[in-house]
């Protein structure tokens, strides 16, 4: 198993269509290992593969809850070839950050709602229903495979400004 680096904007790789996973095998094992130690190492609460520079179809997401010793309960989950079925028409605003946008954070709204379908890695079909902030993970999540990032669903001033934040900490780092 491995850490990897995340790739940051404005890498132009994160604008990548990632394909579908058509083998179920050690390699995709190993990929989805690796995507669990950089996101916990990070930490974040997902990641998708292209943010360690692989453009396939490939989830991974932890929601933890803290348990009753205060300690957090780890819930790790893979999304293989993800789709979103019936979005809701209500939609919750959420104040999102991402990890290929460090230290950023702004609200989105997307469908509070949603059924979401997947493979496991041994390509066994799933459905589920899901709210909360599992929707909107899985949500932001799903829009890193078509090459999306949360600020692209901001006003071009409101992303300019997120960006212009990010270039001030890096220099001042
Ligand atoms: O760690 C993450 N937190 C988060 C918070 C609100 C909405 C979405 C997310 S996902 C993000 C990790 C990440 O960048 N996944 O792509
Ligand atoms: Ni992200």
């Amino acid at each position: 198993m491995a850490i990897h680096p995340i790739l940051e904007v404005p890498d132009p790789r994160l604008k990548t269509v990632s394909t579908r996973v058509e083998a179920f095998d050690d390699e995709l094992r190993t990929l989805v290992a690796d995507m669990f130690e950089t996101m916990y190492d990070a930490p974040g609460i997902g990641l998708a593969a292209i943010q360690i520079g692989v453009p396939k179809r490939v989830l991974v997401i932890d929601l933890q809850h803290e348990g009753e010793d205060g300690e957090p309960v780890r819930t790790p989950r893979v999304f293989i070839n993800p789709e979103i079925l019936d979005p809701s028409n209500e939609h919750t605003l959420y104040n999102e950050g991402c990890l290929s946008v460090p230290d950023q954070y702004a609200e989105v709204e997307r469908p509070s709602t949603i059924r979401a379908r997947w493979q496991d890695l041994d390509g066994k079909v799933h459905e589920e229903a899901m709210d909360g902030l599992m929707a909107t993970c899985l949500q932001h999540e799903m829009d890193h495979l078509e090459g999306v990032l949360f600020i692209d669903h901001l006003s071009r001033l409101k992303r300019q400004m997120v960006l212009k934040k990010l270039e001030k900490l890096r220099k001042a780092a």
